[in-house]
């Protein structure tokens, strides 16, 4: 397992009302991704998806710190990046679905979604390949002088991809206010990270002269608080930041890879019953007496009804017609 680089105990304050919150994101995005598998396996979802579960304090902790008009871009495993931004689950579920009700009129999926009322710029299917559309963003803002920041969520795999790099020097050389996300979940599809990625990982935006750090993305809290303070530094104008999450996918590369030979199942065990995002923060809550466990089982409770509703309208919403076929299709 990746030792943690930022534990909690080093972070500020965070007050009770923001702790709630980010326990019914990571909830949200949980429960979400758990329909996403069922509707998959019952055959009801056209295409894969890539499930967020394991992740989740990754997205939840970083939107946490963000205005909602920052931008977000989003990669092939974007479903929580898009719920922790602030997008519908229903509107979500309806895209999966290719109903004329989702984000992207249904003709996206589940590795399109952009929702720009949400600042999200979009998912996208080309590793690293929203490296460029975080940078251009930032660049708009810095010079519209918006004060917007914008956040670039990728894989490890992405590290492999020459734009990346052309960015991060643009954005260095230029003072962009772009915080580049790097989600370490180990596994670049079916291959360990240590046998594509050479050489420290931190090493490279400090070639650039991008100040970089790591920190451990299954604690929400120490996320969110990274994330906060390089937030307000890039926002008051410092440049670029990296900000590396160690985190840990617990299913398969898409939801068709249910084996996993490439991994020891207890290596998958461990995360699970050590490293779990969610069980992480309701002990932090429970310990604290912030919260009670009655209390978090209601707001399960809550979310889980919320899902199936918006399962249920986008079971029940209508495709496109035939006629929109060839309408916002733009290559
Ligand atoms: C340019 C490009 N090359 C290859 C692929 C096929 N592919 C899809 S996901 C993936 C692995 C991505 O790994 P990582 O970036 O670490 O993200 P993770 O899946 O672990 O979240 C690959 C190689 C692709 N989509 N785009």
């Amino acid at each position: 397992m990746t030792n943690p680089t930022h534990p909690s105990s080093a972070a500020p304050e965070i007050d009770s009302e923001q702790l709630l919150h980010m326990y019914r994101q990571m909830m949200t995005v949980r429960l979400f991704e758990e329909q996403v598998n069922d509707l998959y396996t019952r055959a009801l979802m056209p295409g894969l998806a890539h499930l967020y579960i394991g992740e989740e304090a990754v997205a939840v902790g970083i939107c946490e710190a963000l205005h909602r008009d920052d931008y977000i871009t989003s990669t092939h495993r974007g479903h929580g990046h898009c719920l922790a931004k602030g997008a519908a689950p229903d509107r979500m579920f309806a895209e999966l679905l290719g109903k004329e009700a989702g984000y992207c009129r249904g003709k996206g999926g589940s590795m399109h979604i952009a929702d720009p009322a949400s600042g999200n710029l979009g998912a996208n299917a080309i590793v690293g390949g929203s490296a460029g559309i975080a940078t251009g963003a930032a660049f708009s803002a810095k010079h519209l002088g918006t004060q917007q920041v914008s956040v670039c969520f990728f894989g490890e795999g992405a590290l492999g991809q020459g734009l990346l790099y052309e960015v991060m020097n643009m954005a260095r050389l230029w003072n962009l206010p772009v915080i580049y996300v790097c989600e370490n979940n180990l596994y670049n599809e079916y291959t360990h990270f240590s046998e594509t990625t050479a050489g420290e990982i931190l090493a490279r935006p400090a070639a650039f002269g991008i100040p970089a750090e790591s920190v451990d993305g299954q604690d929400v809290r120490a996320v969110y608080a990274t994330s906060r303070r390089i937030v307000e530094q890039v926002r008051a104008g410092t440049g670029p930041a990296f900000l590396l999450c160690n985190t840990y996918r617990y299913r398969g590369h898409h939801v068709g890879d249910v084996s996993r030979t490439y991994r020891a199942k207890q290596e998958e065990q461990q995360w699970m019953a050590e490293r779990d995002p969610i069980k992480l923060l309701r002990d932090w809550i429970t310990g604290q007496k912030l919260a009670g466990n009655a209390q978090l089982d209601a707001i399960q409770v809550q979310i889980t009804s919320e899902i199936d509703a918006a399962v249920e309208f986008a079971m029940k919403a209508p495709y496109p017609a035939v006629s929109q076929v060839q309408e916002d299709v733009y290559a």
